[in-house]
């Protein structure tokens, strides 16, 4: 070993995933080839046990998108989380009981836990124990392809990792283990800390140059004056359908979440003739890791500068609203609160009628539509234009000739219908946006706008 961790090697802990199970048997029973894994969740005060059981399924989901088999579940009912071990400690033994039972070889936990809380829990339960966190950090670890998307990834893991380094060194340098050892990270687990440190510097100074470089991408872009509406949502809702179904934009579509980690943008041209760039982007989920979303700020940014967001929702699925209020609260983080939105629900094709009425109907100006049908989509397309255009208003601008600074900007930011050449300088009638007119505000002729509207 050629790393410098402080390990008090508990032999328990020393479960690996995967490689080590290839070709095991136990008894006669073939053992399986993916890790097995039991789910433990809390109910605190106020949460329903639906609300419980469909934050299970949701995690059971991720931990199958991971590679892994779900093969039980526990629930406690605590007041506040215990500090030393997540659950209580007798529950902890339980725990592991359970698993001894089912033969898991890991326990996730359906909330974050503190590094103390994860050591504590892997001398109780004899086994790793990983957090919600960690397997979205993994499925994202298995799907970022970009060298972006990988820098990002990496950052991530290795922020949440650096203060869990303690003790795991052994278990973390296995080979091929499971959920929370893999991705572009893996590797850099094997060095000591200072290593990371550096390792860190570099991600960040790696994505702060992509990160301009998107900016510029994005000035050139407005230069262009076409409307941006990025595709926000839950993940798995069908984002990716929609922009491949209106623009043949070819993005990975899957069953799976998390399956688009980085950003694709296409023109898109309305029935009103105007062209939009239409992104489609990585997806949300309750109780997003803060540190993925702080590692995702530059694809991010796309969506916080839209001038529109196209919130997809899944009409099917089993939490429309919840999944609304999460995806919500992420844009919030992430500075996109006060961008415009349309809701769609999507998946129409599978959700009954007076399903879909109901939400339609607690959600003005939503509509129903079906990215794999295609219905609905014409509708789609009319409302992004109405909604663009409420955006903007024609004003009158009067600006004198030594301000050739603004000219330009006027020119740059809306779209100029008229301009003609005075004496006291430029007369422009321009299409503009709320923060344009803000912008320009001193310039705006208030008496000949009202006579024209
Ligand atoms: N029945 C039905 N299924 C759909 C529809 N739109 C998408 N899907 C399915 O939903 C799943 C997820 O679709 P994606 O387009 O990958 O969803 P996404 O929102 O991009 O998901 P992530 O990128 O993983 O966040 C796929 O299996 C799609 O085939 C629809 O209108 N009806
Ligand atoms: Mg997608």
């Amino acid at each position: 070993m050629t790393n410098s961790f402080d390990d008090p090697t508990d032999e328990a802990t020393h479960r690996g995933g995967f490689g080590e199970f290839a070709g095991e048997t136990t008894g006669l029973i073939d053992r399986s080839f993916r890790e097995q894994i039991v789910l433990v969740g809390v109910q605190f005060p106020g949460a329903s046990d639906d609300q419980v059981d469909a934050n299970l399924n949701e995690l059971a989901q991720l931990v199958d998108t991971a590679g892994a088999d779900p093969v039980d579940r526990v629930i406690q009912k605590r007041e506040a989380p215990d500090p030393a071990t997540y659950v209580g400690k007798g529950k902890a033994t339980e725990i592991q009981e359970t698993s001894d039972g089912v033969d898991a070889d890991t326990v996730v936990f359906d909330d974050e836990l503190s590094p103390a809380q994860q050591f504590n829990l892997e001398k109780i339960l004899k086994r790793t124990a990983l957090d919600r966190t960690a397997v979205i950090l993994d499925i994202f670890a298995q799907n970022a392809t970009t060298l972006e998307g990988k820098a990002q990834v990496e950052l991530a893991q290795l922020k949440y990792h650096l203060p869990r380094l303690r003790g795991r060194g052994n278990q973390l340098s296995q080979q091929g283990g499971g959920i929370g050892t893999r991705g572009p990270g893996e590797t850099q687990l094997e060095v000591d800390r200072r290593r990371i440190q550096r390792r860190l510097a570099k991600l960040e100074k790696d994505l702060s140059g992509l990160r301009r470089t998107r900016k510029n991408q994005r000035k050139s872009r407005r230069r262009s004056r076409f409307h941006t509406v990025a595709i926000v949502g839950y993940t798995n809702a069908g984002k990716s359908t929609l922009l491949n179904r209106l623009t043949g934009a070819g993005v990975l579509v899957e069953d799976r979440l998390f399956a688009t980690l980085d950003a694709t943008t296409r023109r898109l041209q309305l029935p009103g003739g105007e062209t939009v760039l239409m992104t489609d982007t990585v997806g949300f989920i309750q109780k997003l890791p803060t540190g993925l979303v702080e590692a995702f700020k530059s694809t991010l940014e796309e969506v916080a500068e839209a001038d529109l967001l196209l919130h997809v929702v899944d009409g099917a699925g089993p939490d429309p609203e919840g999944q609304m209020t999460a995806v919500r609260s992420v844009l919030r983080e992430i500075g996109a609160g006060d961008v415009p939105e349309l809701i769609a629900f999507n998946k129409s094709d599978q959700v009954k009628d007076e399903g879909l009425q109901h939400l339609l109907h607690r959600h003005e100006g939503s509509l129903g539509l079906s990215a794999r049908t295609g219905e609905g989509l014409e509708q789609l397309l009319s409302s992004i234009g109405d909604r663009l255009r409420s955006l903007t208003e024609v004003v009158d601008l009067l600006i004198p000739w030594s301000r050739g600074d603004v000219i330009a900007a006027v020119h740059r930011e809306g779209e100029v219908l008229l301009e003609q050449h005075e004496e006291d300088g430029a007369r422009i009638q321009a299409r503009l946006d709320e923060i344009s007119q803000d912008l320009l505000a001193e310039f705006i002729d208030v008496t000949s706008s009202e006579e024209t509207r």
